[in-house]
């Protein structure tokens, strides 16, 4: 989608890709400690980013409250979380926002930023995010809650009383459901009736749209509508963006066990970043010169949080 149709400045536009950058370089080097040792886990985001950086960017960073998935890097960071703070949760160091290091990486939290850490259990965010925005709503507060989930998650009960509780109360939230089309090793028709997400918003009376999840201006006026209309008291939607998972579930899984060469192919044909740059190289947005310096800072900030990461106290046994 065209970036000023999608109500976006050129500066907008040139941030969002500079967030979804971001957000890439900083799961790679992820991926890169874990397999070198450094911690037990990773997990990739690649794919999503689109989705997640144009999501986020419609909620407002200290005001509002956010329950993301383990795969949400890029809100996270948009959230306000520092590469430092990620890190520290990957460490597991002692001074990890989440939990000093005793939660599962990518469980994360921050009180200070209003991020709620999730427990294991895929969807149980889903009927807390509808509790936490009616608590705010009484409380007053002009506050939004940003839940998102996977594909798979819709599956679970949990979704579906958290969407009812949500719609009858007209709780200000934002389900934000990022399909990439499995669920492990589950592909989506094999587990979702219907063959939608959103289509499953009707039956609770709340607006349910379905956007491409690798077009990050397309996403972001999406959910521009939905964060309205749940901050001018109209109650709950339901996004469900479709996007491509590139990398296995997480570092202790190999998808080539189960994906297709085929279906691996079209999966990489639709990573979001590529399209992001061609489409602001296209509109003679983004000159090389920007984006070489933006591959040095944000290399140069990656190497400074994984120091300081490593060089901080291990968690408390
Ligand atoms: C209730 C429950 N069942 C099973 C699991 C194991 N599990 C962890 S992540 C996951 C897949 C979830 O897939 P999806 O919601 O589509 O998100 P994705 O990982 O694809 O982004 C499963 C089955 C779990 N954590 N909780």
């Amino acid at each position: 989608m065209d970036h000023r149709a999608a109500g976006l400045t050129d500066g907008e536009a040139l941030a969002t890709y500079r967030w979804m950058l971001l957000t890439r370089r900083l799961e790679e080097r992820l991926a890169l400690l874990q397999r070198s040792g450094a911690f037990p886990l990773a997990l990739s985001s690649r794919g999503h980013e689109a989705a997640q950086i144009g999501a986020a960017l419609a909620f407002q960073p200290k005001l509002d409250w956010w329950y993301p998935y383990y795969r949400d890097l890029g809100a996270v960071l948009v959230a306000g979380s520092t590469l430092l703070d990620l890190m520290l949760s990957s460490f597991g160091k002692a001074t990890d926002p989440a939990s000093g290091g005793r939660q599962t990486a990518y469980n994360w939290g921050d009180r200070r930023l209003n991020i709620v850490a999730r427990s294991a259990p895929v969807a149980v965010q889903v009927p807390q995010a509808a509790g936490s925005a009616l608590a705010l709503r009484r409380q007053g507060s002009r506050a939004v809650v940003y839940c998102s989930l996977g594909d798979g998650a819709t599956s679970q009960g949990d979704f579906h009383e958290g969407l009812n509780f949500a719609a009858l109360h007209r709780a200000p939230v934002v389900y934000i459901c990022q399909n990439n089309q499995w669920a492990i090793s589950v592909p989506f028709g094999r587990q979702t009736a219907g063959g939608s997400v959103a289509q499953r918003a009707a039956g609770y009376g709340m607006p349910g749209i379905t956007v491409d999840g690798t077009d990050p201006f397309a996403v972001g006026a999406a959910a521009r509508e939905a964060v309205d209309r749940a901050r001018r008291g109209l109650g709950p939607s339901l996004l469900e963006l479709r996007v491509a998972r590139l990398d296995s579930h997480t570092s202790d899984d190999d998808q080539r066990q189960y994906r297709s060469q085929e279906d691996l192919g079209e999966a990489a044909a639709r990573d979001p970043l590529p399209a992001a740059r061609g489409y602001l190289r296209r509109e003679d947005l983004l000159p090389d010169d920007l984006e070489r310096q933006w591959e040095v800072d944000i290399l140069s900030e990656l190497d400074g949080a994984e120091r300081r990461a490593r060089e901080a106290p291990d968690a408390v046994p």
